[in-house]
């Protein structure tokens, strides 16, 4: 009904498979909903007006100084209803969105944006992520893995694709090597910017097993359009089969081409400075 004078835009998102999307799109629908009851209100009065207040040759025109009740009424009621949002959604906010009330992981990944894909890293097979080393930190070894720390050996790396299993907290560490990046799950309703220098941590919890779009929602350049990856939401079986084949490849990568060990450095006594 009336397609052509007005489309609900909430319909224009794609299905949501994060365990806090249905909230996060309830909440934009209470906003949206609001908007477009005051925009058709504004508008139509402009419409009206113009159309009542007319050039008229009749019409003697007159002054009008102002009315404070008026003013006040149209400062004092959207504010009122701005405070009452922002009150409402700061739980709802921070539960999501920020970094002091992340979960505790589940599944943890590191993600490094570059121009112009997603590097995916996962711990290994010890489970551990070896060292950073921003030094060390070159086009092959996007993360600076430490070459010096043995719990970095065996790291996870893949790129433009992230396997990981429903029903988790997943949480993903996230950093640029160049310039700004946007980590976006549409269907996650995840969105955030990567920083260079900067880790960033993001959860979510995905529900329905699938295979969904990773875009970059920052313009980053030239092949920004082509920055896409793919999320494979498994079943934890499945997610489990994944990573054992991966990492037996490692461990036997490992056993073939051992690393060199790391040469122990002698710790120099700290030398006294004056600043
Ligand atoms: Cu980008």
């Amino acid at each position: 009904m009336l397609e052509w004078l007005y489309k609900d835009m909430l319909t224009f998102f794609p299905e949501g498979v994060s365990t806090y999307s249905k909230q996060l799109d309830d909440m934009f629908a209470v906003i949206y909903w609001f908007s477009v009851v005051i925009f058709f209100l504004t508008y139509g009065l402009l419409i009206a007006f113009i159309i009542k207040y007319r050039f008229n040759p009749n019409r003697k025109g007159y002054h009008f100084h102002g009315s404070n009740a008026l003013e006040f009424t149209w400062t004092l009621l959207p504010s009122i209803v701005f405070i009452l949002i922002g009150l409402w959604s700061e739980d709802m906010w921070t539960r999501t969105k920020s970094e002091w009330r992340v979960p505790h992981p589940d599944v943890s990944v590191e993600v490094m944006a570059y121009q112009f894909g997603w590097n995916i890293r996962y711990p290994g097979p010890d489970g551990v992520f070896g060292k950073k080393d921003r030094s060390q930190m070159t086009p092959s070894n996007p993360f600076g893995i430490d070459k010096n720390d043995p719990a970095g050996f065996d790291d996870l790396i893949t790129m433009n694709q992230i396997h990981l299993p429903i029903n988790k907290n997943v949480v993903v560490n996230l950093s640029t090597m160049d310039v700004i990046h946007s980590f976006f799950l549409p269907n996650f309703r995840v969105k955030q910017d990567a920083l260079p220098g900067q880790w960033i941590k993001i959860w979510f919890n995905g529900f329905k097993s699938g295979k969904y779009e990773l875009a970059c929602a920052e313009l980053c350049g030239s092949g920004h359009y082509s920055m896409r990856g793919e999320v494979f939401m498994q079943s934890e079986v499945e997610y489990d089969k994944w990573l054992d084949e991966k990492y037996s490849a490692i461990k036997a990568n490992l056993l073939a081409n051992p690393p060199a060990l790391p040469t122990p450095t002698v710790e120099e006594p700290a030398k006294e400075s004056h600043h």
